[in-house]
């Protein structure tokens, strides 16, 4: 690697070469510079904003700095890396977790507070970096401080939108979406106008023989949008390394805009190529578990893989090796099928562009990818139809046809008596019209698939991908079921735990080992310890009884029992199953009599979660939390024995405020249906008890934990299809409590009885596909169960503690050492100068 500045130069460079800030007089003097010069403000006009924005862009010197080097050193190194491609990336704020990870947290409170400002204040003044819609793009922010934090040489690859996920804004009981525009000031982002990629649309294939004979294919004609690079620092805990996310922008590629046009006074549609070319990396899908197959989505999907894999190739070039080398040199991991057409665009590059034959293509790019598979929902399964990806990509089509073909002949090779297996297998579908099965080829064209818990790698072996166990073998398939991490789902948003334990611990080693925390359960018994959990828990909700206050005007006790249920609205993830229990619960407080009444534990029912914009039976379960709430709340009957609240607007900030705060969280999905869940792994290593269905990741969580220190109620994931057929074909009655229930929405107790008609009806009259009936007494004899044993604090204390002592297999740190281990083989790479 060439060095840009000559040797005798280079004595001055490194002389005045930036360091970071060690002190607090140093970090103050280089906020109140940024304040003064990069913002031109004041000690006047120096407001909450500025005190942020000047922080900073102190804390982002203190990352370029290790970034720098980090790179440097990756590239010298010159050994494989990662490559983790994701359309979501839900990060959250940076500031507080850049503080944390380089260690100098206190050194910031204590300069600001020289300054005059709070330093939660100005922690949130930031605006979340919302660009994802649940658990698939948190598990990749936690995926990239993970690789961080371990020294892996790693990218993330993703999409700069503009508009990150809507927000919601509950009006009269309603969910409303407002757009968010989330880049007005955006210090975290380093735009690389150097850095940029043609990508072309459209167009046609043409094919001819050279003079040695050889059959040459190129892609012709249609448009080209530019992609411009915009970079994101991500600091490792506690290590200098600090990686890179890149995340494409979309912009017209033939200059600004058609200069003739805007000659002739057609401002508009000089405009119009510009703008279209914009709409590309213009907003995020809101669907969670949903695909709807649009073309502008299938655009961003390929503007995004191209540009992604001309950049991992571009750097591979750099080194000079023989293409061989690519798969020791690079590992790509597809998050779900969405960045699937990485697969053709790679065979494209390799056979059109570079020159291979097929088979030493083919040999490559499946050594290549890794592919994780996270829902067996068959509405999120992706399919693009075959016409308007001819339309869109055409030689990419073709590519797939040929991988196909060479496919299906092996098979039909290898089981000659299974004829029926070639339609079942076949990446394309044969309706009307054909359809492109992008699990299919993700599978395919990789070396590993994975799923994200045991239960859902199970599930897919035997459903979804059950053929393809018998045609690849079951070595082809594992698990690595999903981690969080402990730096901000534990140090960051809940320090004092975070520093109760390290007391106990001697040191923070424990957020790079989290399986350390199995030490705690030797101090369950400590009555000063026992002591401070217990007040630590009280303080967290203390501090959302506060919030519930200040955002939806409602007080609720803090010593009353929290019961917790935030993630997206969705028929699977059964909130409506909550809510009935809600509503059961009410019911019976209003039978009972006021000595009964004396006997009962306050509880407060929170919910949070976005519903997609065009998920309307999940708009009518918000609608219907709302309404509950509303009479509930109001009711002199019932006062502190029942609150039931909804935030608005959940995302990753809020839930650092939630999710320390829970007695009991709720993860009740129909079992078989929710492929993991992280939510449940970041209430209880905070403290929380759940209640739960054996379904996703709940399953190994009871395993860690242990049976008594869980509340698991429901049918099993193996009787679903007959409960099911049962509901359809059978003689079937409805739960009798669950009928109460119904009569009083019916009775129109809650607001017009219309409006709630379909979610009803679904369950009574349409097959209860989520299986709610069946579920429904079990659910609510477990809550019984619940207010028994949070009547004995002590012993619940024991459970709880005992839990997070026990968690220590759901950091993402181990998560990352086994997708290392077992789908890429890369191996960490220490910092140079060990920054910290
Ligand atoms: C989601 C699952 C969750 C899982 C996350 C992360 C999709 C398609 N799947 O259960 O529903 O925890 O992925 O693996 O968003």
């Amino acid at each position: 690697v060439e060095a840009s500045i000559p040797e005798p130069q280079r004595e001055a460079w490194k002389k005045y070469a930036p360091k970071p800030f060690t002190s607090t007089e140093e970090f103050e003097k280089a906020a109140v510079s940024h304040i003064e010069t990069t913002l031109a403000r004041s000690l006047y006009n120096c407001d909450e904003f500025a005190a942020y924005a000047g922080t900073s862009l102190a804390f982002r010197d203190r990352l370029v700095i290790d970034w720098n080097a980090t790179q440097q050193n990756q590239t010298f190194a010159d050994q494989k890396r990662v490559y983790y491609l994701s359309l979501e990336f839900l990060m959250g704020r940076a500031l507080d977790n850049a503080m944390l990870n380089v260690q100098q947290k206190e050194v910031a409170t204590k300069g600001l507070a020289d300054l005059g400002f709070r330093i939660e204040d100005v922690i949130s003044q930031e605006h979340d970096a919302a660009l994802g819609n649940g658990g698939l793009g948190r598990l990749a922010a936690c995926f990239l401080d993970s690789l961080a934090s371990l020294n892996y040489p790693a990218w993330g690859y993703g999409l700069r939108y503009r508009y990150g996920i809507f927000k919601q804004e509950i009006i009269d009981g309603y969910q409303m979406e407002v757009p968010d525009y989330w880049l007005d000031f955006n210090p975290w982002e380093f735009p690389r106008h150097d850095v940029t990629v043609d990508i072309q649309f459209y167009g046609h294939v043409n094919k001819w023989q050279d003079e040695d004979g050889k059959q040459q294919t190129s892609w012709e004609g249609g448009e080209i949008v530019e992609a411009v690079a915009y970079d994101v620092p991500v600091p490792g805990y506690a290590t200098g390394t600090t990686n890179n996310l890149r995340l494409w922008g979309s912009k017209a590629a033939s200059g600004e805009f058609d200069f003739q046009k805007f000659n002739r006074g057609e401002y508009e549609s000089s405009v119009a190529d510009q703008q279209r070319a914009e709409t590309i990396s213009a907003v995020l899908y809101p669907n969670d578990n949903l695909e709807r197959g649009k073309e502008l989505r299938l655009k961003q999907q390929y503007f995004w893989c191209a540009a992604s894999l001309y950049d991992i190739v571009r750097r591979f070039k750099k080194t000079k090796r023989a293409w061989k080398d690519f798969p020791n040199q690079v590992a790509i991991q597809l998050n779900d099928t969405h960045p699937t057409l990485a697969i053709p665009e790679l065979m494209r590059i390799l056979i059109d562009l570079e020159g291979l034959e097929w088979d030493e293509a083919w040999q490559i790019t499946q050594s290549t990818f890794g592919y994780t598979n996270h829902t067996v929902l068959p509405e999120a399964l992706e399919k693009w139809s075959v016409p308007l990806m001819q339309h869109l990509l055409p030689r990419h089509l073709q590519i797939i046809f040929d991988i196909n073909l060479i496919f299906l002949q092996f098979v039909e090779r290898s089981f000659p008596k299974e004829r029926e297996m070639l339609g079942r297998v076949s990446i394309i579908e044969e309706s009307n019209p054909k359809m492109v099965r992008m699990a299919y080829l993700a599978l395919i064209g990789s070396h590993k698939v994975n799923g994200v818990a045991e239960l859902h790698s199970d599930l897919i072996k035997t459903t979804i991908f059950k053929d393809f166990v018998k045609i690849y073998g079951p070595d082809k398939f594992t698990n690595v079921t999903n981690g969080i991490t402990p730096r901000r789902w534990l140090h960051q948003a809940n320090p004092r735990l975070s520093e109760l334990i390290a007391s106990k611990l001697g040191g923070f080693d424990f957020l790079k080992d989290l399986t350390m925390l199995h030490k705690l359960e030797s101090f369950v018994d400590d009555k000063e310890f026992r002591k401070e959990f217990a007040e630590i828990k009280y303080a967290n909700k203390v501090r959302l009884a506060k919030y519930i206050k200040d955002t939806n005007g409602v007080t609720v006790d803090p010593k009353a029992l929290f019961d917790i249920q935030v993630k997206r609205i969705h028929e699977y993830k059964r909130q409506q199953l909550n809510i009935f229990g809600v509503i059961k619960r009410y019911l019976d407080i209003k039978a009972m009599s006021a000595d009964e009444r004396k006997k009962l534990a306050p509880r407060v029912n929170i919910f949070g979660g976005k519903a997609a914009p065009g998920y309307w039976m999940a708009k009518t379960v918000i609608h219907l939390i709302c309404e509950v709430g509303r009479i509930v709340n109001a009711d002199p009957d019932v006062g502190d024995l029942l609150k039931v609240i909804f935030l608005e607007d959940y995302n990753v900030s809020k839930a650092e405020i939630i999710v320390p705060a829970s007695d009991i969280s709720e993860h009740i999905s129909t079992a078989g249906t929710e492929a993991s869940g992280t939510s449940n792994m970041k209430f209880v290593l905070n403290g929380g008890l759940i209640i739960g269905t054996c379904d996703g990741a709940n399953i190994e969580i009871t395993r860690e934990v242990g049976e008594n220190n869980i509340f698991l109620f429901g049918n099993l994931a193996e009787d679903v299809d007959e409960l099911r057929h049962a509901h359809l074909y059978g003689t079937y009655e409805l739960e009798p409590s669950l009928s109460h229930v119904f009569d009083a929405i019916r009775s129109g107790m809650f607001g017009d009885a219309g409006a709630f008609s379909a979610l009803v009806n679904g369950i009574v009259d349409h097959g209860d596909y989520y299986l709610v009936s069946d579920d429904f007494a079990s659910y609510c004899k477990t809550h019984e169960m619940i207010d028994e044993a949070y009547r004995n604090q002590e012993e619940w204390i024991t459970k709880c503690i005992t839990s997070v002592a026990r968690m220590g297999f759901f950091s993402s740190d181990r998560c990352i050492d086994e997708y290392a281990e077992s789908i890429w083989n890369v191996e960490p790479l220490a910092p140079k100068q060990n920054g910290i």
